[in-house]
């Protein structure tokens, strides 16, 4: 995979060195290549923002310098050109982080790990010209992203967080491909806690079960920590959770979370509400 990232702050980037996707990089797994935009301004002062039409608070990426780093990386082609090949080519991948964007998950996280080619385009101040992500569209598959429901100050930290989620899913990137295996059978559940050594510290004991060699009692009790934190923690999980095969024993955990199985789906208990 190729990845190129577009910035006014490219030393932000530097973390991507270190760790897993340095070493996908130093594995040959990975092509990363970093960009400062500035360089594709050609006014003495490097300028990069604007006022915003229409009026409001704060500045605006300008068209320009966008529409030249974008067409010198979309020019540079995928691995899939730098042979010469002349067959149908699949249009690189454009990401563009804002607050404005669909949600990034895990599953975006799997299909863009298959793409060929991502641009990362990290904006500042208010964001980039809306133009500049319309022109795109002629050269690129364009995806605006967002982190999540919180407002940062640019794109850049969104880059290293999907950069890590995409990279760490490359063949060969991951040390232990048996956690990539555990991860795609993950239904939708929060993780169980985990312990290890010693059993005893600080008076807090390792749960017993976990020390009891009883792998099926063992798989049980991970499964039900599962439902508790769920429930307690990301009960908007359990809303698409498909309770359709449960387990009588499982059921019964369920059960006394507060949940019903109707329909295939878990259904919440009315709690009857506080006494007055
Ligand atoms: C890219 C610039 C900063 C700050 C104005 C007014 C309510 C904010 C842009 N999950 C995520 N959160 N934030 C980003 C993100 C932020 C960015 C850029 C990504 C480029 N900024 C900024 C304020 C505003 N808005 C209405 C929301 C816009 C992000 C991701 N991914």
């Amino acid at each position: 995979m190729r990845i190129d990232v577009v910035s006014i702050f490219p030393e932000y980037l530097a973390p991507l060195e270190l760790s897993l996707i340095g070493k996908a990089r130093q594995d040959g797994l990975l092509e990363l290549n970093v960009h400062d935009l500035r360089t594709f301004t050609t006014d003495k002062h490097r300028t990069v923002d604007d006022t915003p039409y229409g009026g409001g608070a704060g500045m605006v990426m300008k068209p320009e310098p966008w529409a030249q780093a974008l067409e010198s990386i979309a020019a540079a082609g995928g691995a899939d050109t730098e042979g010469g090949s002349h067959g149908p080519t699949k249009k690189p991948v454009l990401i563009v982080p804002s607050p404005a964007g669909e949600r990034f998950n895990q599953a975006l996280a799997c299909e863009l790990a298959e793409e060929e080619q991502l641009v990362f385009a990290c904006g500042r101040y208010e964001g980039i010209d809306e133009r500049v992500m319309e022109w795109a569209a002629g050269h690129f598959t364009v995806r605006p992203l967002s982190l999540g429901d919180y407002v940062l100050n640019g794109g850049e930290v969104a880059v290293l967080a999907m950069v890590e989620a995409i990279g760490r899913l490359l063949p060969g990137v991951v040390g232990n491909p048996e956690s990539l295996v555990e991860e795609s059978h993950s239904d939708g559940l929060l993780e169980y806690p985990v312990y290890t050594k010693p059993s005893s510290w600080r008076d807090r004991e390792v749960p017993a079960v976990l020390l009891s060699g009883n792998h099926g009692k063992i798989a049980q009790w991970r499964r039900h920590e599962q439902f508790r934190r769920t429930a307690e923690r990301r009960p908007d999980l359990l809303e698409e959770f498909d309770a359709g095969n449960l387990s009588r024993a499982d059921r019964a955990a369920f059960g006394e979370l507060g949940y019903d199985v109707v329909d295939g789906r878990l259904r919440r208990r009315p709690d009857g509400g506080l006494p007055d």
